[in-house]
């Protein structure tokens, strides 16, 4: 079974695709919470932090290299941004395809909704 991701990475199904290298490949969230909201997502489908190997340290750094690269072409590195990988039920995780959100373009606000 492949995922929703994995039908993106292949291009099964269409996405706003702005990155793509042997490793990772980086889309347009389709919901955007923020100006700029881009999933980048590991090539290969690993479901969560919780199952990343010491075999994925190459991807796992390239998530965040590429974020990089990105925020500086979508024109906002200086003015700052978020990045956020939601894990399992607690983090709120949807899509059971690791991916690192890049969000920005306008102030992102407190790091976690406040409970009280
Ligand atoms: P998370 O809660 O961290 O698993 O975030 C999943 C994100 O994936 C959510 O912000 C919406 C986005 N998403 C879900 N399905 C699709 C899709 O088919 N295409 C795109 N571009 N984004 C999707």
């Amino acid at each position: 079974m492949s995922t929703i991701f994995s039908k993106i990475i292949n291009g099964e199904i269409p996405a706003d695709i702005v990155y793509q290298d042997e490793l990772v490949t980086a889309f347009r969230d389709i919901n955007p919470q923020a100006p700029v909201h881009i999933l980048i997502v590991p090539n290969k489908e690993i479901p969560t932090v919780n199952d990343l190997t010491q075999a994925d340290e190459s991807v796992a750094g390239r998530l965040l290299l590429v974020a990089q690269k990105l925020a500086a072409q979508e024109g906002i590195a200086s003015d700052g941004y978020r990045l956020m990988i939601n894990c399992n039920r607690h983090g709120g995780q949807e899509v059971y395809h690791l991916h690192l959100h890049l969000l920005g373009g306008r102030p992102m606000g407190p790091m976690v909704q406040r409970t009280g």
